[in-house]
């Protein structure tokens, strides 16, 4: 069976979890505690087990992956959902990295103390992003954001508009195509009930208030 390993949070693990629990993947989760983590680390960064001395890490058999994205494309590819052609496959790339890039805005706000009072600068170099998926999704015509079901960037960029929303509620008014993306893969039945379970970690991020 496959193994991830991370925090118990969200993370950068999430966008992995979900689509695991979409498509009904056995997985196993394996927690490590932020206590136990120096000593972990110590212990096997540089080895197969943490190649690169961070998380998340999964396992495929003989097969250990650290990097997110990698671990996320080796599963779309395996799993059918990367799209069809060349086209939807590089257009999958370029809007799970638009999503990264989104997911770095938000980890930068998020991480600083001053983030109460720095509000206004974060919603609006986010909207700046999210404006750019908007046209593009727009544009596209497609029910998600590359194809017509849900592939590769779409697990990330609900997380991404996910965490967005629990830190300004109203910041997908304006994009009626994002709104309704992220409203359809909250309700796909397999996410709804993982969304509910005690697999889920409510945290996105190790911050008390976040
Ligand atoms: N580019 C990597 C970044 C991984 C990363 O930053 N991992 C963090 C947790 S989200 C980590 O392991 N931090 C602990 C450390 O670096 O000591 C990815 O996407 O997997």
């Amino acid at each position: 069976m496959y193994q991830l390993t991370y925090f118990p949070i969200r993370g950068r693990a999430e966008h992995i979890r979900l689509f695991l629990e979409d498509l009904k993947i056995p997985y196993e989760s394996k927690i490590v505690n932020f206590e136990d983590w120096e000593s972990y680390k110590a212990k096997h960064s540089g080895t197969e087990k943490l190649p690169f001395g961070q998380f998340p890490i999964f396992q495929d058999g003989n097969l250990h992956l650290a990097q997110s994205g990698a671990i996320a494309r080796y599963l779309a590819r395996k799993h059918d959902k990367y799209g069809k052609t060349d086209e939807e496959k590089a257009l999958n790339d370029m809007l799970f990295d638009m999503a990264v890039d989104i997911h770095s805005i938000y980890l930068k706000h998020i991480y600083d103390p001053q983030r109460k009072q720095k509000m206004d600068i974060f919603v609006q170099e986010a909207k700046g992003k999210l404006e750019l998926v908007e046209k593009f999704v727009n544009r596209r015509g497609n029910k998600f954001v590359v194809c017509n079901e849900p592939t590769l960037a779409d697990y990330y960029m609900f997380e991404v508009l996910d965490i967005l929303l629990r830190e300004e509620k109203t910041i997908l008014d304006s994009y009626p195509k994002l709104k309704g993306i992220h409203n359809q893969m909250k309700n796909r039945s397999h996410i709804a009930a993982f969304l509910k379970s005690d697999r889920r970690f409510d945290k996105p991020v190790a911050v008390s208030d976040a």
